[in-house]
């Protein structure tokens, strides 16, 4: 039954179908939407990180795979990311309610000339609900404004986003920025994002890559120790 909720539920991601009045991209599927059965893996006791790793993110990778094949095109991921955004929109409350006293600050960003924010907004979400005081400085943010925000307001964690092969370089530019305003060794930099990966932290001297939030959660606690 609930792998069968989240099979839909994954399904209706890839569609784009938000709730049950939603046609979807090829009208093949009809009953409950994204938000309907999100709704229903809660009332069946399904985790929100099973919801989210299960149905949520499993269906956004698929429509990378269909956009990036040419069988869907911009607006096709625009509805499957609405109807992931409404979820999340759904499951936050659930996932942000810990009274665990702040682990630190942590600020997050998607850097300058990207705006991709499901994935900074699902590790946001993530790293409150672990007990971090998170600042999401949003999308398409510019560097200086990273930087401005770091000397002012001493985050001891900052967080990076960027999905496109052309966006990832700006991140090396927030560091260098840092390192110039003499404020690198302030601040431990966590990047993420579909076009990043460790050799990439490596090579831009940031602290650590992520897969995705729960990881982050996993490396921001190891800092604790
Ligand atoms: C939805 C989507 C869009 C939506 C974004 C809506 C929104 N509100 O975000 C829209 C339609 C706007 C869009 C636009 C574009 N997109 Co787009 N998009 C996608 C898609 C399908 C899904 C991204 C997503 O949300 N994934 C789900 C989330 C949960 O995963 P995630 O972002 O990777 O985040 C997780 C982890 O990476 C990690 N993480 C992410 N960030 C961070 C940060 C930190 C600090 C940490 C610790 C962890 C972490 O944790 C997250 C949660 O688990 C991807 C395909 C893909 N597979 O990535 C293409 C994709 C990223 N897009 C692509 C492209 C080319 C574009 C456009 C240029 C298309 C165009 N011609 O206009 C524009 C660029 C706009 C811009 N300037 O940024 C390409 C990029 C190719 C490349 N490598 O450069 C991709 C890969 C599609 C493809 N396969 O070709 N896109």
């Amino acid at each position: 039954m609930n792998e069968d909720i989240i099979a839909v539920l994954k399904e209706n991601v890839i569609q784009g179908r938000m709730t049950e009045d939603d046609e979807g991209i090829d009208d093949s599927l009809t009953g409950p939407g994204v938000v309907e059965l999100t709704q229903m893996a809660l009332d069946n006791n399904i985790p929100p990180k099973e919801i989210i790793a299960g149905g949520l993110t499993a269906g956004m990778e698929i429509v990378g795979e269909k956009f990036n094949a040419k069988e869907y095109y911009v607006p096709d991921m625009l509805a499957s990311a609405e109807a992931v955004s409404t979820a999340m929109d759904i499951l936050k409350p659930l996932l942000e309610a810990s009274d665990i006293k702040s682990k630190g600050k942590f600020a997050i960003a998607t850097v300058k000339g990207d705006i991709h924010d499901i994935g900074k907004n699902i590790v946001a979400i993530l790293l409150k609900g672990a007990g971090y005081d998170v600042e999401d400085l949003g999308i398409d943010v510019p560097t200086e404004k990273i930087v401005d925000y770091v000397r002012e307001n001493k985050p001891e964690f900052l967080g990076l986003s960027a999905l496109l092969t052309t966006t990832m370089l700006v991140m090396g530019e927030v560091i260098e920025e840092l390192k110039a305003a003499g404020l690198r060794d302030t601040v431990k930099v966590l990047i993420g994002g579909a076009a990043v990966s460790d050799d990439f932290a490596r090579e831009i001297g940031a602290d650590t890559y992520c897969s995705d939030g729960f990881h982050a959660v996993r490396v921001l606690d190891s800092f604790q120790t």
